[in-house]
């Protein structure tokens, strides 16, 4: 009699009910290895747990060296009209014509695991899969860099990633290595703004700019050249997270940007951006007082607006994180016929490293086949074979020139006119030859940066202060700290007093910086800056910002009025809110009508820093049950901590006003207790009024 091990699958059995080897042979026993003896020694010879772990000990793959951390989604682009004045590119000559794009966030310094809301660059990196094959757009949310070549990269790194010794701190640029170098390269001053900025902590990737940094170039059919800087604007605005709210929800969820990005496409609220250009023909490109191949300068709006051009949408997520967020692979050289380089040293760099590390992280040349990364077009040439080819070549040759391929006439591709074609430089940009340095147009280190600050709203400032202490109170080297404040010195003397003032430093001393190795006088044939603010530099919210998708905290007691709450969760959701009930305990409560009304959260689950809003529900004993509670007065606390809009319903009132917060008794009519402290009456109404004021408050998202 045969053993049950060995019988076969009924032929009927669906696959997925059974479990097989890679071999695809079917597996009978998937808890026990094989032994000699029930009590004995594992068996070499068990193949199936061989085969199970040998795969399980090499699920890894390296992590992207920066960049390592992100998250990503599907969908496409679809421009407004035809920019065939401009450029070439066949993807932005059809308004009708939606190109697929795989769009993947990232943070820059953590590895893998660590948390979504560190400060810190977001990588904003697009695949659009064209008819002309894939062209990525490598950019970041942060429109300028921190160093002007390529050649200070690794050193860049280096210095912001965990220090060798001890592997510390992760994911964080408060430490004296990143200090040390960046107060010795007054070229990173500018970026190092951005940085301290808000946007730095973006509330959502939803929520966040995109640049591609670099000057391109477009290029259309007659050869005529524009000088263009690639923007993304999104849809639903741009808005920050306070630096104590982001440092607790990378412990309560670190996952909150995934998660974020995740749950809102899989409900259907699909994040939108509009792509825009700012174009200078080439020939003008000297006329703006500004080096266009200069990474850490910016073109200010005022001077070239943009123009936008298209729309992207991200409507599907990834079907399997590893096999597309984690193998895919972008590359600043993945380009199309009418978009090209600029001289751009730093961006020149790029064009080596993304192919260069693909190899070690992707394990060999033909990563190109991973199907996220294949070109949705026809992709032929003679490279062959290498580590983990599965396109293998059927032709007899694998040459060019030739004649005994398939179509029997001669092969050769020798300067056709078809295809990708390099844009020659114009006259001026290699004088002088070959040679190692920099060009004077280079060394301005400081008008943008006080151009930014400038352009800042007074809350927005005291962000930037705060960051500035926070990050230098972390470094140890008293030396550091003093160099920087010397070079904030060179960007606003109030700024850097503010700074300075707090860490345990001398004066700011701008001749200080000045007379230190690495400070450039800018070059006096370069125009001054024309303009001393731009608006598009803040992110303070101007005029109406969509609500849609921001989250309310509604906390709940039992005693709580449900008739009065339920007309102004209804409001809140028809405008595309999520709101979710928050109490002591997860289950129901009470209502004043003895009736369920179920709660869906805690409190210790879903902090105030995890929601963008807070509504107390009203009803006299739920609002004295919620006063006495330590957990539903931190709530609250923390929120307005935050600056977050708050709201009460009726009675709700009496939380806010023990925290001193709004006036002890209920109004009748809806009032503004404090900026986004919103309180009033919804009992017997359809709370239209009561909701409309608190979307208004959602809409300027934090009061500061
Ligand atoms: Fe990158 N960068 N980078 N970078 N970068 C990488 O490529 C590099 C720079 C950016 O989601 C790496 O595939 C050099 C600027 C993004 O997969 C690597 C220099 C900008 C991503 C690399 C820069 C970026 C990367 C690591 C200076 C904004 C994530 C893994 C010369 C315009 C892409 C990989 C993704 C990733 C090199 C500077 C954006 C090592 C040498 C400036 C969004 O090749």
């Amino acid at each position: 009699m045969p053993l049950a091990s060995h019988r076969t699958a009924p032929a009927a059995a669906p696959p997925e009910s059974y479990l097989t080897t890679s071999q695809g042979l079917r597996i009978s026993d998937n808890h026990n290895s094989l032994k000699s003896g029930v009590r004995g020694p594992t068996l070499l010879e068990d193949f199936i747990l061989r085969e199970k772990i040998t795969h399980f000990d090499h699920e890894r793959i390296p992590e992207r060296v920066v960049h390592a951390r992100g998250s990503a989604a599907h969908g496409y682009f679809q421009p407004y009209r035809s920019l065939a004045s401009v450029t070439q590119a066949a993807f932005l000559q059809d308004p009708q014509q939606k190109t697929p794009v795989f769009v993947r966030f990232s943070t820059v310094a953590g590895g893998a695991g660590s948390a979504d809301t560190v400060r810190d660059v977001r990588g904003f990196a697009v695949k659009f899969y064209t008819q002309q094959g894939n062209y990525d757009l490598v950019g970041n949310n942060i429109p300028v860099f921190f160093i002007q070549d390529a050649m200070k990269f690794p050193d860049l790194i280096h210095a912001l990633k965990p220090e060798p010794r001890h592997g510390m701190p992760q994911a964080a640029s408060a430490h004296d290595t990143f200090w040390d170098f960046a107060s010795l390269m007054p070229e990173a001053t500018h970026m190092l703004m951005w940085l301290m900025s808000d946007r730095a902590l973006p509330r959502s990737l939803r929520m966040m700019q995109g640049f591609g940094v670099h000057t391109f170039r477009f290029i259309n059919a007659a050869g005529d050249v524009h000088f263009v800087k690639f923007h993304w604007k999104p849809k639903l605005g741009m808005h920050g997270l306070a630096w104590d709210e982001a440092q607790k929800i990378a412990g309560k969820d670190p996952d909150f940007h995934r998660r974020d990005l995740w749950s809102a496409i899989a409900q259907g609220h699909f994040p939108e951006w509009e792509l825009g250009v700012q174009m200078v023909p080439a020939g003008q490109e000297q006329s703006l007082g500004i080096e266009l191949l200069d990474p850490t300068k910016l073109i200010p709006e005022e001077l070239v607006p943009v123009e936008p051009i298209g729309r992207m949408v991200l409507d599907r997520n990834p079907g399997n994180f590893f096999a597309e967020t984690e193998q895919v692979a972008f590359h600043p050289g993945h380009l199309v016929p009418g978009i090209d380089f600029s001289n751009d040293p730093l961006l020149q760099g790029r064009l080596f490293s993304y192919t260069d590390t693909q190899l070690s992280r992707l394990g060999g040349p033909n990563f190109h086949q991973l199907p996220i990364n294949r070109a949705v077009c026809p992709v032929h040439n003679f490279q062959r074979d290498g580590m983990h080819c599965q396109a293998p070549q059927a032709e007899r040759v694998a040459y060019e020139p030739h004649t005994l391929g398939p179509a029997a006439t001669e092969m050769r591709v020798d300067g056709d006119a078809l295809g990708f074609q390099t844009q020659p430089d114009t006259g001026d940009d290699a004088p002088g030859g070959k040679q190692r340095g920099r060009s004077p147009s280079f060394h301005d280190h400081f008008s943008q940066a006080t151009l930014f600050w400038n352009s800042q709203s007074p809350a927005e400032k005291e962000h930037i202060v705060a960051a500035f202490r926070f990050e230098l109170s972390k470094v140890q080297t008293p030396e550091v700290r003093q160099r920087m404040v010397d070079n904030l010195a060179c960007v606003d003397a109030r700024l850097a007093r503010k700074v300075a003032s707090d860490i345990g430093v001398g004066a700011p001393d701008a001749q200080a910086a000045a007379g230190r190795a690495g400070f450039r006088v800018p070059d006096a044939a370069m125009p001054a800056l024309a303009l001393t603010e731009s608006a598009a530099l803040s992110m303070a919210v101007r005029g109406a910002a969509p609500v849609a998708t921001r989250t309310v905290a509604v906390l709940v007691h039992d005693g709580m009025d449900a008739l009065a709450l339920r007309p102004v969760l209804q409001q809140l959701e028809k405008a595309g809110l999520a709101c979710g009930t928050v109490g002591l305990r997860l289950g129901s409560v009470a209502t004043m009508g003895k009736r369920k009304f179920m709660v869906e959260h805690s409190f210790a689950t879903m902090p105030s820093v995890l929601f963008d809003a807070v509504l107390v529900a009203g009803g006299a004993d739920c609002a004295q049950a919620l006063c006495a509670l330590g957990d539903a007065r931190h709530y609250v606390q923390e929120a307005y901590k935050h600056g977050k809009p708050i709201c009460a319903v009726d009675e709700g009132v009496a939380l806010l006003a023990g925290l001193g917060i709004a006036p002890g008794q209920a109004a009748a009519d809806v009032a503004l207790a404090h900026p986004g402290v919103v309180v009033g009456s919804a009992r017997g109404e359809d709370g239209t009024a009561l909701a409309l004021a608190f979307m208004q408050a959602i809409a300027q998202h934090r009061h500061w």
